[in-house]
């Protein structure tokens, strides 16, 4: 709130007490968004979206809404409007004022004002609209109830006038409608909505509130396309084309998106398998509420190795598990070992399969929902509630119980692959054992191929893991010895995403990272003993390097998350062209880039341009100036977006599975997972 504002207040109202504590309320709000909406940036704008669909959606889960449209307006203000039953337009007795007014304007409304056991979904932060409206420069909000159309205004928080009755509906229209404009005084890096970043997020939202109707509309114009004709002909020519491939881009782009899932998680499973082989046709759903806790279960094995079980809370993510998860786990492990038990699967001599066996290629969403959320750990994005442990154990063991006895054909395949897991995975261990005993006995001996750097501070040091050998030399010409250690890959890199344990282990590209990073991998992974603060990945600026570079990151990704995870994972960006003129060099990274060094320097005939195709066309000189130097060259760090997680892992597996059809759409649809770091 503005201190003008404070003074200077355009409510009609009499102000007492209680309005000047909602000042201060929101006044707070403002002082520290941070606290209330994670951050600022871009997923701070974001969350404003989250919130105020969060209220639709609280509405749809108590049966009352099943669509919510989200539009973004001209000029980046965002609407979101309901069929609910339209936020209560009544004097709100506590308070003295009406109780839509309540919602926008007292801070923590729900839990303080009569909304008790009201809010089930919530934002990363619970609360709510009156935090967007404190961080609105102007928020409005229409509400459709008995026949009558009410509406109010506020700008910074500040209420404009009292609720107002602006016209009639139809008596059996209801609902709640909110514009709001992010306050660009707050959002001071991007007041600019993603469409794809709403999109994903109000994805997951569908399906994770089955039967609930989705729609996003982006209103906005296109940029508009301008073209200069100061430059030369072959610049108004080349400008042009661009210009009718972006135009054409933009007509392919969608604008509207509409999500509804019947089958709910059920179809969020199916989504995150599309790219894979089922191992089975069905997915199982179990559903029940025990302890007060609402739980959804869905999962479908594939024929991979790798574990995607992602797990929710009030809708929202929560990456560190909890005892929902917990309570799954346990479950699927003790259902499957007496389900194998008793179908004489596993002889009486044989071990349990363990928990890991069983969720080899296993995608799986755990949904509960749950009145008073505890979270723990450092992040406070684990669940903490124990009664959520035994509400999924319960429901889950039951009847996935019966489906097995029900289902044989399905309950064996999966024990069988449970069972090869198993004896991949005691390989695997005495594989490691091994390796283990070995470096015991030779003191940590690094790989022979790489070429460390000489400062033993790992704060200081970086490693490239470089494509081929003849780039790995000239990279150890070029390189700073002192911070700079160069490990050369030789020929194609495992794919993880289609290797069991036992093969990755012995694949010898892997044990060489293992070991130059230091950290151990799986359960052994202990990040403080990482050797290198950043690893760089430097493969060539085609697709043959980018598929290098994206087989790299899934190994990252499946086995040492957290060095993704604390952005100690890097992307090195060689330059696309040189540009000689008058004995001056000029290096390119991009198209762009080059079209601007073409402008400032003249289009002229004697102008040498090269186009790299590869780290090899580069000599040393050359490829420390351009990519090595940390002075001048551009690194795009990996960034993992834990709230996306499930989004994340889609695009390892789409990228890397054997399925051609998703992989198309996936290029196509250029998502990204890398962030560019800059210079
Ligand atoms: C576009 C954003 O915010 N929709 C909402 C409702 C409906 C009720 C409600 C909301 C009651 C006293 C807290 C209606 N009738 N969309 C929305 N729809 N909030 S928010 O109640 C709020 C509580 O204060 C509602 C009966 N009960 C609840």
């Amino acid at each position: 709130m503005s201190e003008e504002g404070m003074n200077n207040t355009t409510v009609e109202h009499e102000y007492g007490a209680d309005q000047i504590q909602i000042l201060e309320g929101l006044e707070a709000v403002r002082k520290r968004p941070g606290m209330y909406i994670g951050s600022t940036s871009s997923r701070g704008l974001h969350h404003l979206v989250y919130e105020i669909v969060d209220n639709s959606v609280d509405e749809a889960l108590a049966g009352f809404c099943d669509t919510i449209e989200v539009t973004i307006n001209e000029g980046n203000s965002v609407t979101v409007q309901d069929n609910g039953r339209g936020i209560p337009v009544g004097i709100n007795h506590k308070a003295g004022i009406p109780a839509v007014e309540v919602v926008f304007t007292i801070l923590h409304a729900g839990g303080k004002f009569g909304g008790g056991g009201y809010k089930v979904s919530g934002g990363l932060h619970g609360v709510g609209a009156s935090v967007v409206n404190a961080l609105s420069d102007w928020l409005e909000v229409e509400i459709c109830q008995d026949g009558k159309v009410y509406k109010q205004r506020y700008e910074r928080g500040h209420v404009c006038y009292p609720l107002k009755e602006i016209g009639t509906c139809p008596v059996e229209k209801t609902g709640t409608k909110v514009t709001f404009l992010p306050d660009a005084t707050i959002f001071t890096e991007t007041t600019v909505y993603e469409f794809d970043i709403l999109k994903r997020r109000l994805r997951e939202m569908a399906f994770l509130t089955k039967g609930l109707r989705i729609i996003l509309r982006d209103d906005r114009k296109e940029d508009e396309i301008v073209i200069n004709n100061e430059n030369s002909q072959i610049n108004e020519l080349l400008e042009r084309a661009e210009a009718d491939k972006k135009e054409e881009a933009a007509e392919k782009k969608a604008k509207v998106v509409e999500f509804y899932y019947e089958g709910g998680i059920k179809e969020f499973v199916a989504y995150l398998n599309k790219s894979k082989t089922p191992l089975y046709e069905n997915i199982l759903y179990f559903e029940g509420q025990k302890n007060n806790v609402y739980v959804e279960v869905a999962f479908q094995h594939n024929d991979s190795y790798n574990e995607s079980v992602f797990s929710f809370v009030n809708n929202i993510n929560t990456p560190e598990g909890g005892t929902h998860l917990q309570g799954f786990r346990n479950a699927i492990t003790k259902t499957f070992n007496d389900y194998a038990r008793g179908a004489k699967l596993l002889k009486d001599s044989e071990p349990n399969l363990s928990g890991e066996d069983i969720r080899e290629g296993l995608t799986a969403i755990i949904s509960v929902k749950i009145e008073d959320p505890q979270f723990e750990g450092q992040t406070k994005q684990k669940l903490g509630n124990s009664e959520a442990r035994g509400a999924v154990d319960s429901i889950v063991s039951e009847q996935l119980t019966y489906f097995l006895e029900l289902n044989p054909t399905i309950a064996k395949s999966i024990c069988e692959k449970s069972i090869l897991a198993q004896r991949a995975r005691e390989a695997a261990r005495k594989a490691r054992d091994l390796t283990r005993r070995k470096t015991a006995l030779e003191g940590m001996s690094l790989p022979g191929k790489l070429a460390d750097c000489s400062d033993k501070d790992p704060k200081n040091c970086e490693i490239y893991i470089v494509e081929g050998d003849s780039a790995g030399g000239s990279a150890k010409t070029a390189r700073s010895r002192a911070t700079q250690a160069i490990l050369p890959l030789r020929g194609k890199i495992l794919n993880v995403e289609k290797a069991r344990l036992d093969k990755i282990y012995a694949n010898a590209e892997i044990k060489a990272m293992i070991t130059a990073f230091g950290t151990g991998i799986h359960e052994d992974f202990d990040i403080t003993k990482l050797r290198y603060d950043k690893i760089i990945l430097m493969t060539d600026a085609d697709v043959d390097g980018a598929h290098i570079s994206t087989l790299l990151l899934t190994f990252l990704y499946r086995f040492m998350p957290d060095l993704i995870k604390e952005g100690h994972v890097y992307l090195a960006k060689p330059p696309l062209y040189k540009l000689e003129k008058n004995k001056k060099v000029w290096y390119a990274y991009s198209d762009e880039e080059l079209e601007n060094i073409l402008k400032e320097v003249g289009r002229d005939q004697n102008n040498k341009i090269q186009r790299y195709k590869g780290l090899g066309e580069m000599d040393a000189e050359q490829l420390w100036e351009t990519t090595m130097d940390p002075e001048r060259r551009i690194l795009m760090r990996v960034n993992y977006d834990e709230e996306m997680e499930s989004e994340i892992d889609l695009t390892f597996t789409t990228l890397m599975g054997d399925k051609v059809e998703p992989r198309r759409d996936f290029i196509e649809e250029n998502a990204k997972f890398v962030k560019n770091l800059d210079i």
